[in-house]
């Protein structure tokens, strides 16, 4: 009997190396709030990364939160951004009492499309969120260009591009800041954890504060915070994994390619395609399925894999326009590329330790649905 397979699978160091990377903590009785593996942490990954300042948190959502509300936009304001990610992104945005404006996606890496945004600027327009989706580069030229001309911030939702580059730089760079996810299923992982990058010196404080009850010192407190503070344990791990991150995405790669060659020149099968002047992280496999020509459509092959104990994922579906909590809300008018892209993504599993038999396994069963 074959072990199931899922979407994903965390990479962990090894056990040893993370017992030894705690000791410190056990020693010092210094748990949580900012200690020494929080510091060593952010100053290995801001090099890393070629960031002045990283903040990070318990996660990516609270993360994305703290950083939107850092910018004191009026509450009503207007967000550009897109419905084909995870419920994150748009729920963030509305917890901070901004409303989401959605923007559709370009039909080939399923980033917001750029082209489109300015359409969609009203004088209530007070920023522009986009997603770099699977670790895919936005059009992060074409956005600051726009987000200039009409003197907008710009926040990434970078939850899926740890590592990413563009040109040679880091996805830590864009904007006016970028939001990261450490969560357990990410391609590099602190357990639970997430992370804001950023090169404006005056947030930093700011941002240590609202994720701390709003507290400055002791006796002030300037900001009506709540807690999202990042813990000593999940830091360790993520100078743990670190160490291992090269090793973990040139893994990752090994079994895209693994999947490409199987899958490219299918009929009625998409992939997307690899992007100009970007160093990729491999961080999701999507694929579409075009039931018109391949016979079977996306649900279809989802049954059939999860039949043969592999459970692939929607990753983007339902569209966030159109969840039952935003229902009568929004409309889905202004992004007819997403919603087609979610009726037929499925993403396939990607982590480092599966291995060829099974991506051959898998591809094997998606094809024998091909009609
Ligand atoms: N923005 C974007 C664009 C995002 O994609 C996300 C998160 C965020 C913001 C917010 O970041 P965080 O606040 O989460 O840091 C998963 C993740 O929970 C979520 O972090 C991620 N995006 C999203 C795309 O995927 P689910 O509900 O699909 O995950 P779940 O728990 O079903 O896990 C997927 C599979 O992974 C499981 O079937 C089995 C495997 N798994 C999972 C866990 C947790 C393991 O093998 N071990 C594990 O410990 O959302």
């Amino acid at each position: 009997m074959k072990e199931d397979i899922f979407v994903t699978r965390p990479s962990m160091p090894p056990l040893e190396e993370y017992v030894e990377e705690i000791k410190e903590i056990w020693e010092s009785h210094w748990l949580t709030n900012m200690g020494s593996k929080y510091k060593q942490f952010q100053a290995e990954l801001e090099k890393m990364l070629d960031v002045p300042h990283i903040v990070f948190y318990c996660n990516g959502h609270l993360a994305l939160e703290n950083i939107i509300e850092a910018m004191d936009f009026p509450k009503g304001g207007e967000v550009i951004t897109t419905p084909f990610t995870f419920a994150s992104t748009t729920h963030a945005i509305v917890r901070c009492g901004l409303k989401p404006v959605f923007c559709d996606i370009n039909d080939s890496d399923y980033t917001i499309d750029a082209k489109k945004i300015e359409a969609l600027i009203t004088n209530k327009t007070v920023a522009i969120i986009p997603v770099h989706v699977y670790g895919n580069m936005c059009d992060v030229e074409a956005i600051k260009a726009v987000a200039d001309k009409h003197d907008l911030k710009v926040i990434y939702d970078a939850a899926h591009a740890f590592s990413v580059k563009y040109k040679g730089r880091s996805s830590a760079c864009f904007g006016d800041a970028s939001m990261f996810s450490f969560h357990a299923t990410k391609v590099f992982n602190t357990i639970e954890g997430g992370a804001v990058s950023f090169h404006d010196d005056e947030l930093v404080q700011k941002l240590n504060e609202l994720k701390n009850f709003g507290i400055h010192g002791s006796e002030e407190v300037p900001y009506i915070g709540g807690n999202a503070r990042i813990n000593e344990f999940c830091a360790a791990m993520g100078i743990c994994n670190l160490r291992h991150v090269d090793e973990e995405i040139s893994k990752r790669k090994t079994v895209v390619e693994r999947y490409r060659s199987h899958l490219k020149n299918v009929a009625g099968i998409k992939l997307s395609p690899v992007q100009a002047d970007v160093e990729p992280n491999y961080a999701y496999f999507p694929v579409l399925f075009d039931e018109a020509v391949f016979g079977s459509n996306r649900d279809e092959v989802f049954t059939k894999l999860a039949e043969n104990g592999i459970y692939a994922r929607k990753y983007f579906y339902p569209l966030t326009n159109t969840f039952d909590c935003y229902k009568g809300m929004f409309t889905t008018d202004n992004t007819h590329i997403a919603l087609e892209i979610s009726m037929k993504v499925l993403t396939l599993p990607l982590y480092a330790d599966l291995s060829m038999d099974d991506v051959d396994r898998i591809c094997e069963i998606i094809l024998l649905c091909k009609k």
